[in-house]
């Protein structure tokens, strides 16, 4: 070979960032509640060689030579797929969730057409027809969001909006909403109005798996999803579809919006999709909705606003209003101390996106490393100890050392990317 083949040898600039990457990933508390961490089998077939390959097309169907593995991998994703959920019909090669959204909207709709979807600020997504997003530009939307007072989807109101607009395609899903969604009533308020049904399930995928979310199976006409969060494969999505729809969502994937399937991460869904149909993914994924309780019962405890007054599934939105602290200055010193979360807007905020009153809190990662409802109790005192005392450094250096023995007791990645 012409090149050293270990990246360490060969790249010490990258393996080094890596290094360090991984290291602050083993010694923080991750509670970004989109992220997780992938098995090393997820990983290898992420890494392998599968990503020399162009692929357009479908099984059986491609325009290069030299397919035949690719095609015994990519079928074995979507079979497994297909099991998982109980979808007549699965597209496993959108790159990710925002690219799976939009081509849904490229099959379904002419520009301009109507979807209405859950706004941002109260939950949903940029994709679901942020103003900024290309679904806000190319498409005529209508929001809806949640209720002021118990914080929650009020369908009566969804219901009210979608027969006053008449939308062609309606969007449920969110990714700040930590309560149950009605998968069915939104799919039953489409077919009243003569829409299309889609859920985005990408937070919650895992939990449906496990039987701790209600399925948008057999009733949502298109369902999409990441593949990286609580389903805990790589980043990556794929849309899944009833029969009748499924020739135009192909099309609107290749060659409608994408070119060559990245076929090393489809071969890390495949891989991921295994281990999710395993009955011990379905113990993780009730744990998650465990210790995302407890977490919330702790914060609660502490004298934290949790927004909606606790969690149905693996998702903490907390207004920090009552706290002499903003979300960024939350992330920021939550940080400091090794506990990663992200700043976000609570429903009926009044402050900015930058620097909003809330921050969102998920429990998939500390799951994954084998965190129970002990653990959390510690989490949401450290979190506690942190935003009161968020200008005192001693605190803060005190809080990160506690954080530090308690992920050794939880090892990550033993020996991978060491220094
Ligand atoms: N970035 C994802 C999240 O954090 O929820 C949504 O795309």
């Amino acid at each position: 070979m012409a090149f050293l083949d270990s990246l360490g040898v060969a790249d010490k600039e990258v393996y080094s960032a890596i290094a360090l990457e991984t290291k602050r990933q083993e010694e923080g508390l991750e509670l970004i509640p989109s992220e997780n961490f992938v098995s090393r089998a997820v990983m290898e077939a992420a890494g392998s060689t599968l990503t020399n390959k162009y692929s357009e097309g479908y099984s059986g169907k491609r325009y290069y030579g030299g397919n035949k593995y690719i095609d015994i991998v990519e079928d074995l994703a979507i079979e497994r797929a297909k099991k998982l959920f109980g979808a007549e019909h699965v597209n496993v090669q959108p790159y990710s969730g925002s690219p799976a959204n939009i081509e849904v909207y490229f099959a379904l709709l002419s520009f301009g057409g109507k979807i209405m979807g859950m706004s941002l600020a109260q939950g949903g997504h940029l994709t679901h027809g942020h103003k900024v997003n290309f679904s806000g530009k190319a498409y005529e939307i209508i929001s809806y969001g949640v209720e002021e007072k118990t914080h929650r989807i009020n369908y009566d109101e969804v219901r009210k909006l979608a027969k006053e607009h008449k939308p062609k395609l309606i969007v449920s899903g969110a990714t700040a909403y930590p309560r149950e969604i009605d998968f069915k009533q939104f799919a039953e308020i489409a077919e009243e109005v003569g829409a299309v049904s889609m859920a985005d399930i990408s937070h919650i995928a895992g939990l449906i798996i496990g039987g701790v979310h209600p399925s948008p199976f057999p009733f949502t006409d298109i369902v999409t999803t990441t593949t990286h969060k609580t389903l805990r494969g790589p980043r990556g999505a794929m849309i899944m579809c009833k029969e009748k729809f499924a020739k135009e969502i192909d099309r609107a994937v290749f060659p409608g919006m994408q070119g060559g399937p990245h076929n090393h991460i489809t071969a890390a869904k495949a891989v991921a999709f295994g281990e999710a149909l395993k009955p011990e993914f379905k113990e993780y994924a009730r744990q998650i909705v465990k210790n995302a309780r407890a977490l919330a019962e702790e914060l609660m405890a502490q004298g934290f606003d949790v927004v909606s007054g606790g969690t149905d599934n693996h998702l903490i939105l907390i207004d920090l209003t009552n706290k002499e602290i903003s979300g960024k200055q939350a992330e920021g010193a939550l940080d400091e101390s090794n506990i990663t979360c992200n700043k976000n807007m609570v429903p009926f905020d009044k402050r900015s996106p930058f620097d909003p009153s809330g921050i969102r809190l998920g429990t998939p990662a500390l799951t994954t490393r084998g965190m129970k409802e002990g653990e959390m109790k510690e989490v949401g005192s450290f979190i506690a100890r942190v935003i009161s005392n968020w200008q005192d450094e001693e605190v803060k250096r005190k809080v990160k050392g506690e954080v530090v023995e308690l992920t050794k007791r939880f090892p990550l990645y033993p020996n991978l990317y060491r220094m």
